[in-house]
């Protein structure tokens, strides 16, 4: 046997019996691909929640009914009334809410849609109604303020990355509501109505009504108790976002020395306030062996720091650092 074969064979052997099996995948291919590695999700690999199955529409048979505080109650629009309205193309992120900081519960795309308020109009807004409530196909039901409903940028969307929406999607229509974590961009609708109030499905099992996105920054690469070589370079990357309440990701800064020093890393790819910003960072491995903590966090564009002290999800959104874990492993 050549020596060069053996001692690869020997370092597997040795790998195998002290690490678990996608510790040693990693170690031996060192290439790392960046997470999320493009700016838009493709609709197969972007994140589906929902409350049970998903509901199967027809556009035909589908009408979208607006009911309550409005001049012209029981307004009915079919998906070609919809469709053949003035739309806008735009990108946005989603998020849910019980997304614990750094799972991937987050996703970019393009969507087509109308403004709300274009739709609302059709049936005209009293002055009274202080919330939009929206009812799903599949029973589920939230409602927004009529301020978030009447901003341009809040939107009923037909379609996703240029295809109509997917059946997981919310097929025919759904909303948009920007700012809003995935609770408030309710999907299969078929019912709007204008209202004094309303506890949305969600709400009544303890969440939060507002829902507004939290700043914070998740570290797609390198996954949970990877092993890295010691000495070589490894890149670090992930996804920020603000929801846009905060007038964007400005930057983001990785410690792997516990929060001591901060590197500003570089943002690749980056759109409007209201989808994520990409960024990757290139990191010299030490060449001790030994568990490291890599956190990360954003800062936006108003200033504000992700703050470090972590809450759970519930009830309003997970804050603090996505801190990940890895092994720094001798150099075969
Ligand atoms: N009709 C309906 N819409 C819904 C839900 C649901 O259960 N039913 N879940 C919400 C939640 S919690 C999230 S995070 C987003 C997820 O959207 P997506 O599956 O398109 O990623 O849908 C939202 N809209
Ligand atoms: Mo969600």
């Amino acid at each position: 046997m050549k020596r060069r074969q053996f001692i690869k064979i020997a370092a597997i052997s040795v790998a195998s019996t002290t690490l678990p099996m996608h510790y040693l995948e990693t170690a031996i291919h060192s290439d790392v691909i960046l997470k999320p590695n493009s700016m838009i999700t493709p609709n197969d690999q972007f994140y589906v929640l929902q409350i049970g199955e998903p509901s199967h529409l027809k556009a035909e048979q589908w009408r979208l009914a607006i009911t309550g505080l409005v001049e012209k109650p029981g307004t009915i629009l079919s998906y070609e009334e919809i469709t053949g309205m003035k739309s806008v193309e735009t990108m946005r992120t989603l998020k849910c809410i019980g997304d614990p900081i750094g799972t991937e519960q987050m996703s970019n795309a393009m969507w087509t849609g109308v403004p709300l308020r274009n739709i609302l109009k059709k049936a005209g807004v009293k002055d009274e109604p202080k919330m939009v409530v929206f009812r799903c196909a599949d029973g589920y039901h939230t409602a927004i303020p009529i301020a978030d409903a009447m901003r341009e940028e809040t939107l009923i969307a037909y379609k996703m990355n240029g295809e109509p929406l997917p059946l997981e999607h919310g097929f025919p229509v759904r909303l948009l509501n920007p700012g809003h974590y995935g609770t408030k961009n309710p999907k299969w609708i078929v019912n709007i109505e204008l209202a004094e109030t309303h506890v949305g499905y969600w709400e009544k099992h303890g969440w939060d009504a507002i829902a507004n996105i939290k700043l914070a920054t998740m570290i797609g690469t390198p996954g949970e108790d990877l092993a890295i070589k010691a000495g070589t370079t490894y890149t670090i990357s992930g996804a920020a976002f603000d929801g846009g309440h905060h007038q964007g990701i400005q930057s983001v800064e990785v410690s792997v020395d516990g929060g001591d020093t901060w590197e500003e890393v570089e943002i690749w790819t980056s759109d409007s306030p209201l989808a994520w910003s990409l960024w990757k960072y290139t990191w010299q491995v030490p060449q001790k062996a030994g568990r490291i903590e890599i956190y990360a966090r954003a800062i936006a564009n108003d200033g504000l720091i992700q703050s470090e002290t972590g809450f759970d999800a519930e009830p309003v959104g997970a804050v603090g650092y996505h801190t990940v874990v890895v092994e720094v492993i001798e150099r075969a």
